[in-house]
């Protein structure tokens, strides 16, 4: 019988490997800094809420949990294309890595009380290797690695649903600069000069690289900080009421509880790696001090 997780990588109570109510493996992380889990299943990190705080990360009431299958909320990783395949209309939307399961590498306990874990994947050439911090900060970055024997293209986003206590009285600080793709229009828009509010269905990439884009949750009177590193595009999101209903595994009200801000590098923005070259793009979650 193989080592269990727990026993090969858990840290005392503050990191434990269990199975979800799905089956699915999972770390749960307890430390005095912030409770947060992830799953093998797409190297996905499913929750991050720092003490004292409310949940920073969204995660659908209705969310599959199964081999093959994306779960909705935290933050899925898509790689090595966004949206829909370029040629193959029968491949997985936003690529293979947020369906595959990613293999266990190291976990640490800093001298902070952060909880650091790596995990690893490997397919087509293509070596990830995704570091999760868990602290009073949530840092996530991912390695890429282009194995091949010639140059490479890839996408790549990190998916993140954030938690609004009402969509309503949200809005996206920090983009106001950028030029953005409307997905749903098709057409390209200069920069608007003012943040993002939501009103109706809402599917944007912005293009460049910003500092800091601040989620505002009005209702919470809260602000999430997002720093992105080696991100030249913001994807924004929110399904709103109509495509909330064709979506079953999200409730038809859940779009009043989230909003998707991904740091990514994509379409126009995507990542060229030589052969044996490597990418690291990255995010740290923060807080406003109040
Ligand atoms: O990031 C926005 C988006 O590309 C939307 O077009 C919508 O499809 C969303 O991703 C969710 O995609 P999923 O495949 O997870 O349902």
């Amino acid at each position: 019988m193989p080592p269990s997780l727990s026993a090969k990588f858990g840290i005392d109570d503050r990191l434990v490997f269990k199975a979800h109510a799905s089956g699915l493996m999972h770390g749960v992380i307890h430390t005095p800094l912030c409770q947060g889990s992830f799953f093998l299943l797409g190297g996905h990190v499913a929750s991050f809420q720092p003490v004292g705080e409310e949940p920073l990360l969204f995660l659908s009431k209705h969310s599959n949990f199964q081999l093959g299958t994306p779960i909705r909320g935290g933050i899925p990783i898509c790689f090595p294309w966004f949206g829909p395949h370029p040629s193959e209309p029968t491949a997985a939307a936003h690529g293979w890595a947020r369906t595959a399961l990613w293999e266990m590498l190291s976990t640490t306990a800093e001298d902070d009380g952060t909880i650091t874990v790596k995990l690893g994947l490997e397919n087509d050439e293509w070596q990830l290797q995704s570091t999760l911090r868990f602290g009073r900060t949530l840092e996530l970055s991912i390695a890429v690695v282009n194995a091949a024997s010639m140059p490479r293209e890839c996408e790549l986003a990190l998916h993140t649903y954030f938690d609004l206590a009402d969509v309503h009285t949200a809005r996206v600080v920090g983009l106001e600069a950028q030029p953005h793709l409307d997905k749903l229009s098709g057409k390209t828009l200069p920069p608007s000069g003012q943040a993002i509010r939501f009103t109706q269905e809402t599917d944007r990439i912005y293009s460049g690289s910003v500092q800091e884009i601040y989620v505002v949750d009005g209702q919470r009177d809260r602000t999430v900080v997002i720093r992105p590193s080696n991100s030249r595009s913001t994807v924004v999101w929110n399904p709103w009421i109509e495509k909330s209903q064709r979506m079953p595994d999200f409730g038809d009200d859940e779009y009043r509880h989230m909003c998707c801000v991904e740091t990514a590098n994509v379409a126009d923005q995507r990542l060229s790696i030589p052969a044996g070259g490597r990418s690291r793009t990255g995010l740290t979650l923060s807080l406003t001090s109040p």
